[in-house]
């Protein structure tokens, strides 16, 4: 049964007793941005709120998504929004509620992505009265928690705030640098009557990205680009560098300038492009780093935020003046302060016009000298040899090796905090993505994906809380149900968030969940032994994560080596709709590129 089988006959009752409330206005501007899902967790103080999703989803409006912990709801608002471009929507009740929540909450704050937050409370008049889970200022105050991690926060006080607020909230959220939005509703104000359940603003229009360009900067970074004998482009991560790297690869190709991606850059681009140099940053390459230092005049870097894991940790590889900075983010722009050139503005419309620019050059942008040849996975990888290890137990490079290799250029990958995001980054090497070979980079294949500004791989930043990904990835399945998404995890992050699992299950999304079970906290093992520290705290106790996962009726198998690996059906896996959990046994002495890691916390040089 799903779902939507489920609310009818819950909620009959309802539409035939109640007017519209405030709680319908809320949802008809979701409605109105085409916002199909509400993840959450329902609790007394949001039920008008679920009443009001109860008959929408009646009508095929917004519904639902029952997650079991909160933070797993904003982890799949977030992932929801980064594969749709819309607004993540999660919600909780007041108290206990709210808290859960803030993990998520603060995770998408960190990594800039649009997501409207709401949260109950106890009726106005019971306020100070310690009512239960009241959390307004005279309780345990959910507003003030989450003042540190949202671009807006209100509580709502009257029925005659609310529309006013949320497209203040709304739009809080949707503008650079994008963020969370949060409103605080009393349960009265939620259920008050309205006379109009039709939205007085008209939030489509008003939260379009405007694509103005400054032409004074782009001329300035055209005179730049023109003067230079060798130019490097470093390309960042998000769904706004997303939108702007046809441009970025035409520019590339055009001055046939080498690009090195960050490390959530990395799923925006085809690794086997002529010009890819590898990641630069976090568990990168060292060859993205040698073309760097082989001493470019000009170093372009388009969205990349310049924090520890995409500046590699601040290095002066990057930071120096041969630096041109081209953000819509202050907040990234703000970390380049020695950057010859900044260039603020949407990215897209900013290198488009460059690329336009550059073609009408006469005489022509003279040709630059021309690169070497395609670096494949041999001459990229460290330890390239264990990427095509036939060892048991199965090496993790190895399993990246597998999963690139076995999933269509459709798949979507998500790794989660840990090792995995190492392995991820730096061993991912998936081919015929949807961003095509060199020479042919605006011709989308029939068979392949439609265009995704946010990639093949996605990976969580700066925040980086463990078990992030389990509910990404379940969002990113019920933004895009059509596409197969791969969830890489560690056995701690699943004993933190795996129960998120029976969403998918319930949801019937295709979201194959690869643990990696090495039975300890893999990284915080390695961590403790590159630094020399104690080895403490790290073990996890053995867990068969595949009877678990049968356990609640969701199909999972042991892989404890390659040929594991072969014996599995993994068409058929990827073609079923449901989840499928890979219990796979790896190699847990193999030590994950993350020497920057240990540097940035100042345990090595
Ligand atoms: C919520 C949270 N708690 C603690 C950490 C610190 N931390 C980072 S990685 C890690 C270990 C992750 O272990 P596991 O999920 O098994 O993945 P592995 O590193 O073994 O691949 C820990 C404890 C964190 N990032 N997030």
């Amino acid at each position: 049964m799903t779902p939507t089988d489920v609310l009818p006959l819950v909620d009959r009752a309802v539409d035939q007793a109640v007017d519209a409330q405030v709680a319908d206005l809320i949802v008809a501007y979701l409605e109105q941005l085409g916002i199909e899902y509400v993840f959450g967790v329902p609790g007394g103080a949001v039920e008008p709120l679920y009443n009001a999703l109860a008959r929408s989803s009646r009508r095929g409006g917004p519904r639902p998504v029952v997650a079991r912990h909160e933070s797993g709801a904003a982890f799949m608002a977030e992932g929801y929004a980064r594969e749709t471009g819309k607004i993540g929507v999660c919600c909780a009740t007041s108290g206990p509620g709210t808290t859960n929540l803030i993990t998520g909450v603060a995770c998408a704050f960190d990594n800039s992505i649009p997501m409207l937050v709401l949260t109950g409370q106890p009726a106005l008049p019971s306020f100070g009265k310690r009512a239960l889970q009241e959390s307004s200022c005279t309780g345990v105050n959910t507003v003030g928690m989450l003042r540190h991690c949202t671009r807006y926060n209100s509580l709502v006080s009257h029925a005659d705030q609310v529309e006013n607020k949320l497209a203040n909230a709304l739009m809080r959220a949707c503008q650079a640098p994008q963020g969370p939005a949060h409103l605080s509703i009393p349960v009265d104000i939620l259920r008050s009557p309205i006379v109009r359940v039709t939205p007085a603003y008209d939030l489509k229009s008003l939260l379009q990205t405007d694509s103005l360009v400054d032409d004074i900067s782009v001329r300035a970074l055209h005179a730049e680009v023109k003067r230079a004998r060798n130019m490097v482009i470093i390309i960042g991560g998000g769904r706004s560098c997303g939108e702007a790297v046809t441009a970025i690869l035409e520019l590339a190709e055009i001055t046939d300038s080498c690009f090195v991606t960050s490390p959530d850059g990395k799923g925006l681009i085809n690794p086997l492009h002529r010009l890819y140099r590898g990641v630069f940053g976090f568990a990168g390459h060292a060859c993205a780093e040698s073309v760097l230092r082989e001493g470019p005049d000009l170093i372009l870097a388009i969205g990349v935020s310049l924090g520890e894991w995409t500046s590699g940790a601040w290095s002066d590889t990057v930071l120096n003046g041969r630096l041109v900075h081209i953000d819509s983010s202050d907040e990234h722009l703000v970390r380049s302060p020695m950057a010859r050139l900044h260039v603020r503005g949407r990215m897209r419309s900013v290198c488009e016009r460059l690329v336009e620019l550059l073609r009408a050059d006469t005489p022509a942008t003279p040709p630059r000298e021309r690169k070497t040849a395609l670096l494949g996975p041999a001459d990229m990888l460290q330890e390239a040899d264990k990427f095509h290890s036939d060892a048991t137990p199965i090496k993790p490079q190895r399993l990246m090796r597998e999963l690139s290799r076995r999933c269509p250029p459709t798949a979507r990958f998500l790794a989660d905090a840990g090792n995995s995001t190492a392995w991820a980054i730096h061993y991912l090497y998936p081919h015929d993505r949807r961003r095509a070979r060199e020479g042919d980079f605006r011709a989308r294949s029939a068979a392949a994906a439609p265009e995704s500004d946010t990639g093949w791989l996605r990976v969580v930043m700066d925040f980086a809380p463990m078990g992030w990904a389990i509910g990404a990835a379940i969002g990113v399945a019920r933004g895009n149900p059509d596409y197969p998404v791969i969830c890489i995890t560690g056995d701690g992050s699943y004993l933190m968030n795996g129960q998120e699992i029976t969403v998918a299950a319930v949801e019937n999304l295709t979201v194959v969940f690869v643990v990696l079970n090495d039975s300890a906290l893999g990284m915080v093992k390695h961590g403790q032994r590159l630094a020399g520290a104690e080895p403490i705290a790290f073990a996890l106790p053995a867990v068969d994560y595949c009877l678990l996962a049968q356990s609640m009726g969701i199909s999972g198998h042991v892989v404890r080596s390659p040929a594991d690996m072969d014996a599995l059906d993994f068409e058929a896996i990827l073609a079923r709709k449901g989840p499928t959990l890979l219990d796979v046994r790896i190699d847990g002495e193999e030590v994950p590129p993350m020497l920057l890691r240990m540097k940035a916390l100042g345990t090595t040089k």
